[in-house]
């Protein structure tokens, strides 16, 4: 795992489990000065974290606030690659946008960057994505998976399978649906959705950047007006707030999980699951595509994860990419 000081500093104070530290041991463990350690103890306490100091023992971690530093989600992780770097920031424009300057610097399959808040948020075709500072998961991951260009949109889809495993293992009492291509829906409202963009040559994919928006700890006051009767988060369906930096790792572990499997073995196994979570296939459907709208039932998607819907006509037609509406 890549940390920075602070982080490695944090991961040294939740392994100790209260105890203290004491800042000669930390100086000598990192090779820096005392002056040093105790310039990053106030970094993390202008951040949240309650520490206190005990005389002549050193630092102890008393509480930590709600927050997605990589060494919090790295305490819960349990995967191989995604999440062994994590760029976390407080506030952000768009971690997608930071996303692609780490894609051209080089960065390492299964890079994560994840922000507390989002000023510039976005879904597809540029709509603007909600995202409350401190509420929820703000998240790009990148991945350079060794398949063509042109199954890239069926990580949206292995994407939408790893996010809902991740909330039923940890909140087996939620029920998420998934809308194709790319929402998660709770009691019937948008908790998730997935923007996945590349960097590809010809043939070959450079980089995967699936951006992921999950509504964590929101009240339904804490949307917008226009969003309240179409949105929901984790804890307004749970009724109590939830750890974002457990959730993360979970998210991440399914996604590695789901991500390799697909790659070894094709669509097939993801196709089973995602059919198993759809709360699109069996319904009557309005697709608005870019030319079209098309209405009738969904009946499937293909092994490339094209929507099949049949018109009143009997005739079935495959839908690339469009907003759908359940009717
Ligand atoms: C999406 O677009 O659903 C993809 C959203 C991806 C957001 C992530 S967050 C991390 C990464 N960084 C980014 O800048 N983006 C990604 P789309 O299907 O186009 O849906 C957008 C629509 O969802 C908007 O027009 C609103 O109606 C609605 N919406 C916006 N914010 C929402 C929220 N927080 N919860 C539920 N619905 C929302």
């Amino acid at each position: 795992m890549t940390f920075s000081m602070k982080d490695e500093l944090l991961a040294r104070l939740l392994r100790a489990g209260g105890e203290p530290i004491s800042g000669q041991q930390l100086a000598n463990d990192f090779g820096v000065s005392r002056t040093a350690i105790w310039k990053h103890i106030q970094v993390l306490q202008e951040e949240g974290y309650i520490l206190e100091t005990v005389k002549k023992k050193g630092y102890v971690l008393k509480s930590a606030p709600d927050r997605m530093d990589a060494a919090r989600i790295q305490t819960h992780l349990e995967t191989e690659r995604i999440g062994q770097v994590i760029h976390h920031f407080g506030s952000v424009d768009s971690t997608q946008i930071l996303a692609h300057g780490f894609v051209r610097d080089g960065a390492a399959d299964g890079t994560v960057v994840i922000a507390e808040e989002q000023t510039a948020g976005r879904g597809r075709m540029l709509r603007p994505w909600e995202s409350t500072a401190g509420k929820g998961v703000w998240m790009t991951v990148i991945l350079k998976p060794d398949i063509p260009p042109h199954q890239a949109p069926q990580f949206t889809l292995v994407a939408a399978v790893s996010i809902v495993n991740a909330m039923k293992a940890l909140y087996p009492e939620l029920e998420p649906e998934i809308k194709w291509p790319n929402d998660i829906l709770l009691n019937g409202r948008k908790c998730t959705g997935i923007l996945t963009e590349m960097v590809a040559e010809a043939d070959r994919i450079q980089a995967l950047l699936i951006g992921i928006g999950i509504n964590v700890n929101q009240k339904i006051e804490d949307f917008p007006q226009e969003l309240h009767t179409i949105a929901t988060s984790i804890s307004a369906e749970l009724g109590r707030e939830v750890d974002r930096a457990e959730f993360v790792a979970k998210v991440l572990y399914y996604l590695e999980s789901y991500g390799d499997q697909y790659v070894k073995n094709g669509f097939s196994p993801i196709k089973a699951l995602w059919e198993k979570a759809s709360a699109t296939i069996g319904r009557h459907v309005r697709a608005t595509t870019l030319r079209e709208v098309i209405e009738g039932v969904a009946v499937g998607i293909t092994e490339a994860g094209v929507l099949e819907i049949k018109t009143a006509s009997g005739e079935v037609k495959g839908v690339y990419s469009a907003d759908i509406e359940l009717c």
